[in-house]
């Protein structure tokens, strides 16, 4: 599909190119418009009928982004202590003769494999991961997922048995929406793909729909809301529980029409009854009678949705108040109901409609080495990799590949992790940057610029209220190989077959692999059919293509190669520049239910028995005497980087510590004044920005930044430094049950800095 030619007074060639921004999980639509090789303009794209033209200031960066000089665009090897350019071929052969060392003296466990945010919004890294990390033969895999949402995964994989079909509130035809620790206003949006986030929450009121915000700091999405709670970070659970109290109480539990597939009620009744109102307001810092309020009006909406998200699930007891917000939901009937939360159906997916059960959802297949962590979807605890480094013995970690990941700035206790990397044997990193964590590289690798890929947001459409298909061409030729010949060499290195051996090969088993799965799978729409056929009709496509319309084509609209020839296919997606939107959600259970009864199991005994850590403080509360730190996010930053784009970081600096101007005039403190905070494990001087939009008690600071270290290749971003709050966060602590980091209610001092 040749991208439309717009008319250009300037009298060059200008085109528009239609795509997705990959930035973040909103996936908004954007036109970008091209002179040449250079983006002279990126536009909301106001025909993508998802995004309908909205986009936020990160989004018109793009072109920012593909042309920053300091973005990678040749290997990187280090050659006496310092990270030069390298062909790729000497790269590659660096990183076979490297790790072929490595592995003669270590185990495969030596090697930890680190996943990074990004990864999701591209086809390649989405794709190529499983087989990439199945040669690596490790079980230390890490993701930002244990930073982030493995308490819904948890929750999602023990109550309704699929750990990656998520609760989705759904945000356009709700009529009351409970949102605790999201701040989509800046966020835009987290486990639950809207693009137009903040649109969709100003549609809201006219139709009468009420929005709850709580969160210990009045967000730009609280200002917003019909109410706002200030609630005491880390305590969301004991005042979620005291609404599932109220339901019972006050008799007000109404299942509906899933009622039949629901077991444990009577257990989650038992083990709420000491969790009163009345009890949990000094603990949450919400009285009573306005806990007892929220309760009803949740159940008085015709449809209501409760959604938590980073506060709520990063922290102490993330797995318990992901779990309580299940509950929730489904105690009040508003589960797999229109306007309460519903799932999504991606067009490149199957939708299975049989009968409820499955194999359920299992954990604890394999243990961590140092502390025995139990996997949890596969993954060990981010915030135990530290130990797993330092820590001497078999298995020790000494080498680590980052795809997309910035530990050294987003994992806790950062500071423990970068000499951790500064110590290690070898570390390969596919990124675009040399920033904190890369600097420390052995071999960089760069994949090729966005705008050079091939595009379809794979993860985000599993997670979208609307079920929407987009692909995308790529806008600019690529300069060097692409990412799935990258991660192909990868393989065969790490599979002792050599830097040397045939990528397309690997290319040709991932896909032949992934059609023999439809094929023998006696429910697959394509099963019985020809192998050679249904390749021969992939034929000519990219190697992320085929595999991308094998999904669509075999997906629950797709056209099932010629057996439903009106459905979806890549060619004709290809001809909707746009994308397609083919409508909301629907009610999907209790055929998606996989757990093995069959059944919502609202009481599973791996949450039980994490209820006692939760019970346990509600007897013996901690007394709020230190301050407690929490996040936040900024909508002109994102994570660790994107600070290296001028336009973004312009200004004065946003790396600030908020807080409440009774605790900073106790402390001696003012806007403008530096303070020194200090935690169990770090210490950072910071300035402070007083502000009542500060629950007093707490304070607040950005994460991903501190980017004025020796060695990063960040010119924009060394000069707008601010500092790396992950420094502060503790890595002892971590949601046990579902190995999360803990990243907010972080208890710490705050003094005026001494010059
Ligand atoms: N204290 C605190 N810590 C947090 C959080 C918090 O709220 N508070 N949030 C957590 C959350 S939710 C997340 S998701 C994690 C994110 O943490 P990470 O998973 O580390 O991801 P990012 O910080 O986004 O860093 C992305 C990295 O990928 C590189 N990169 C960018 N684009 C590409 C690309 O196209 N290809 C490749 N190969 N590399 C690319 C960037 O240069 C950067 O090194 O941080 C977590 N850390
Ligand atoms: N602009 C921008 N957008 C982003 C990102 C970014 O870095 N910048 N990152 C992306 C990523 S990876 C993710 S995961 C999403 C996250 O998106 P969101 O889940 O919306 O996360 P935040 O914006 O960090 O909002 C978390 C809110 O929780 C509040 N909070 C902290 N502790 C608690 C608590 O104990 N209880 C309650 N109730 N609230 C608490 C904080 O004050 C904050 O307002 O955003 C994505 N979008
Ligand atoms: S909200 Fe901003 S960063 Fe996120 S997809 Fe849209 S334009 Fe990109
Ligand atoms: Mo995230």
């Amino acid at each position: 599909m040749a991208p439309e030619t717009t008319p250009d007074p300037t009298g060059t060639k200008r085109r528009t190119a239609y795509r997705t921004c990959p930035l973040c999980e909103a996936t908004c639509g954007v036109a970008i418009e091209v002179e040449g090789d250079r983006v002279v303009r990126v536009r909301g794209d106001k025909q993508d009928p998802f995004s309908r033209g909205f986009i936020c200031p990160k989004g018109s960066t793009l072109g920012e982004l593909h042309h920053d000089p300091d973005r990678l665009r040749t290997p990187l090897v280090r050659r006496d202590g310092r990270l030069e350019e390298a062909t790729w071929e000497e790269a590659f052969e660096e990183i076979e003769r490297r790790l072929g060392g490595f592995f003669e003296e270590h185990s495969r466990q030596s090697l930890a494999l680190l996943l990074g945010n990004p990864i999701v919004h591209h086809l390649s890294t989405s794709l190529y991961v499983r087989p990439f990390v199945l040669a690596a033969g490790s079980f230390n895999l890490y993701s930002a997922s244990t930073l982030d949402q493995m308490p819904q995964h948890l929750v999602s994989g023990l109550l309704w048995g699929d750990p990656s079909v998520f609760p989705l509130p759904d945000i356009d035809r709700t009529d009351h929406l409970l949102m605790l620790g999201a701040n989509p206003m800046a966020s835009n949006g987290s486990l639950v793909t809207a693009p137009d986030f903040p649109g969709r929450l100003k549609a809201m009121p006219a139709r009468g729909a009420r929005l709850v915000v709580v969160d210990p700091r009045r967000t730009e999405t609280a200002a917003r809301a019909d109410e706002h709670l200030f609630i005491r970070p880390g305590t969301d659970v004991f005042w979620l529980a005291a609404l599932v109290h109220t339901l019972f109480e006050e008799d007000r539990v109404s299942i509906g029409r899933l009622e039949p597939w629901v077991e444990g009620v009577d257990e989650i009744r038992d083990l709420v009854a000491d969790f009163t109102p009345e009890r949990v307001a000094p603990i949450c810092g919400i009285d009573a009678e306005t806990t007892r309020r929220q309760a009803r009006q949740l159940v008085n909406a015709a449809a209501g949705a409760v959604y938590g998200r980073m506060g709520a699930h990063t922290v102490e007891f993330g797995a318990a108040t992901a779990w309580m917000t299940a509950i929730l939901n489904i105690l009040t009937g508003n589960f797999d109901r229109p306007g309460g939360v519903m799932t999504a159906s991606p067009v490149a997916s199957r939708i299975d409609d049989r009968e409820p059960g499955g194999r359920g959802f299992q954990t604890g297949r394999w243990k961590s080495r140092v502390k025995g962590h139990p996997e949890v979807n596969g993954e060990f605890p981010a915030a135990g990799l530290a130990d797993e480094m330092e820590t001497p013995g078999e298995g020790q970690v000494r080498a680590v590949i980052t795809v997309a990941s910035n530990p050294v700035r987003s994992y806790p206790n950062s500071e423990r992790l970068d000499r951790a990397f500064a110590a290690l044997d070898f570390h390969l990193a596919l990124d675009i940057y040399v920033n904190e964590t890369t600097r420390h590289a052995d071999v960089i690798l760069p994949p090729p610029s966005g705008l050079e890929e091939e595009q379809y947001e794979l993860t985000f459409m599993a997670n979208a209220v609307r079920s929407f298909a987009k692909f995308s061409p790529p806008v600019f030729e690529r300069q060097g190989p692409s990412e799935e010949d990258i991660f192909a060499r990868l393989i065969l290195i790490l599979r002792g077959q050599g830097a040397a051996a045939d990528v397309d090969a690997v290319h040709e088993e991932v896909v032949a692999e992934a059609v023999d799965r439809l094929l023998k799978d006696a429910n697959s729409p394509i099963a019985g059919r020809g192998r050679d056929d249904i390749l021969a009709e992939l034929e000519g496509l990219s190697p992320v293509a085929r595999q991308l319309d094998l999904r669509l084509r075999t997906g629950w609209q797709g056209d099932l190669f010629g057996a439903n020839p009106g459905g979806v296919s890549l060619a004709k997606l290809a001809k909707h520049p746009h994308g397609v939107d083919l409508g909301p959600m629907v009610e999907r259970f209790p055929a998606r239910l996989k757990t093995k009864s069959g059944r919502f199991e609202l009481a599973p005994k791996q949450l039980v028995e994490d209820w006692a850590r939760v019970r346990a403080r509600l007897e013996d509360p901690v007394v709020p005497g230190r301050l407690l730190l929490i996040g936040r996010r900024h909508v002109r930053s994102n994570n660790s980087w994107m600070h290296n784009i001028g336009t973004l970081v312009k200004g004065r600096s946003r790396c600030t510590l908020m807080m409440n101007p009774e605790d900073a005039g106790r402390l001696g403190l003012s806007t403008g004044g530096m303070a020194e905070v200090t935690s169990r494990v770090g210490k950072l001087r910071v300035e402070v920005e007083t502000t009542e939009a500060m629950m007093p008690g707490v304070v607040s600071l950005p994460h991903g930044w501190g980017h004025d270290v020796e060695g990063v290749r960040l010119s924009v971003a060394s000069a707008h430094p601010g500092v790396p709050s992950n420094a502060l966060i503790d890595d002892e602590v971590i949601d046990t049950a579902s190995g999360n980091a803990v990243l907010n209610a972080i208890p710490v001092e705050v003094t005026p800095a001494t010059a």
